[in-house]
C-alpha cells in the first residue's frame, strides 16, 4: 500500500477553512522518528497545551519520504472534527510541514509567543539564534565529512559554541538572570534554547560541549526551568520520552567516531 500524500493544499479545501482548522485542533499528530531532536521543542509545547496530541513515526521511511512536503520530518497533521477537515479515525488532517513554522504555530496555540507583536518578532529572533546553532552543528560537525572533522570540532569548541553562549547569556543576564528571556514568561525562546542544550548533552563529546555551556549560569537556569516546567517534566519522565533519548544518544554515537581521534 501506498503511503498517504501529504498535500500542503488539499484540493477543493479554501485555504480560510484549513486556517480555522488549524486554530481549532481536535487532536494533532507529530510525525517524527524516535528521537528527540527536531521534534522536542514541539512536543514540549504540546505537552504544555490542551489539545490531545500523540507522537506517530514511519514504519518504512524510504517508502514514506516523498510522501511527504519536503521529503522529511517532523510533521504535524491536525484534525478538526469541529470544522469538517480532519477526522482521527479516517486519518484525514491538515498537514503543517518544517520544523520552525510547526514550533510557530503550536507556541502560538499555547500562549508563548509573547504578548505583544514586538515580543512575537523577538521571540523569533531568539528562536532563530538557537536553532541555526543546532542546525549548523549537525551539518558541519555532529555529519560532516570525516576528513573535515577535526577542523570543525575545533572551530566549534573554541569559537561558534562560545559565541552563541555569551550572546544567549548577555540577552538572559539583562532580563535579570530568572532564566527567561522575556519577563518571567516561559516562551518559545526558552524551549528552544533548552533544547539546543539537551542536544549537545545527547553528543558523544557532551563533556567538552556542556563544559563550555555550562559557564554560562544564566542559560543553565534557563534550562532547568525549563525542564522542571511540571507538563514537560512529566513528558521527559514518560518511557516514550525515555526512548527518543535513546535513540538519539545511540544514533550521535554510531556517527561520530571521529570525535575520540583528536
Ligand atoms: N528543513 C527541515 C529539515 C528537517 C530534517 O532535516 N529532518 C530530518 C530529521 S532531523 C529528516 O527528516 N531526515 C530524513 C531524510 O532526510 O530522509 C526542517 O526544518 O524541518
Amino acid at each position: 500500500m501506498s503511503p498517504t500524500e501529504r498535500l500542503l493544499f488539499p484540493p477543493g479545501i479554501p485555504t480560510a477553512k484549513l486556517s480555522e482548522a488549524i486554530q481549532h485542533p481536535s487532536h494533532i499528530k507529530i510525525r517524527y522518528f524516535k528521537l528527540t531532536i527536531n521534534a522536542l521543542p514541539s512536543r514540549y509545547l504540546l505537552a504544555c497545551g490542551n489539545v490531545s496530541w500523540e507522537s506517530t513515526y514511519p514504519d518504512d521511511w524510504m517508502q514514506e519520504r516523498s510522501s511527504m512536503p519536503f521529503q522529511c520530518l517532523p510533521i504535524l497533521e491536525i484534525s478538526s472534527s469541529q470544522h469538517g477537515t480532519g477526522d482521527k479515525e479516517s486519518g484525514t488532517s491538515v498537514v503543517l510541514a518544517e520544523t520552525t513554522a510547526v514550533e510557530f504555530y503550536l507556541a502560538n496555540l499555547v500562549g508563548m509567543m509573547g504578548d505583544n507583536e514586538y515580543e512575537k518578532y523577538t521571540i523569533m529572533a531568539l528562536h532563530s539564534s538557537s536553532k541555526a546553532i543546532m542546525d549548523n552543528f549537525a551539518t558541519y560537525c555532529a555529519f560532516n565529512v570525516p576528513e573535515a572533522m577535526p577542523k570543525a570540532f575545533q572551530k566549534w569548541r573554541d569559537e561558534y559554541l562560545p559565541q552563541w553562549v555569551t550572546i544567549q547569556d548577555k540577552h538572559l543576564v539583562a532580563n535579570g538572570s530568572n532564566g527567561h528571556y522575556i519577563g518571567d514568561k516561559l516562551t518559545l525562546a526558552d524551549i528552544r534554547a533548552a533544547v539546543v542544550i539537551n542536544y549537545f548533552e545527547s553528543q558523544p563529546d557532551a563533556k567538552v560541549w556542556m563544559g563550555i555551556i555550562s559557564k554560562s549560569e544564566a542559560l543553565m537556569k534557563l534550562k532547568a526551568k525549563v525542564e522542571s516546567h511540571p507538563p514537560i517534566a512529566a513528558l521527559r519522565a514518560s518511557d516514550e520520552y525515555k526512548q527518543h533519548v535513546e535513540g538519539t544518544v545511540g544514533m550521535f554515537s554510531t556517527m561520530s567516531p571521529w570525535t575520540q581521534k583528536l
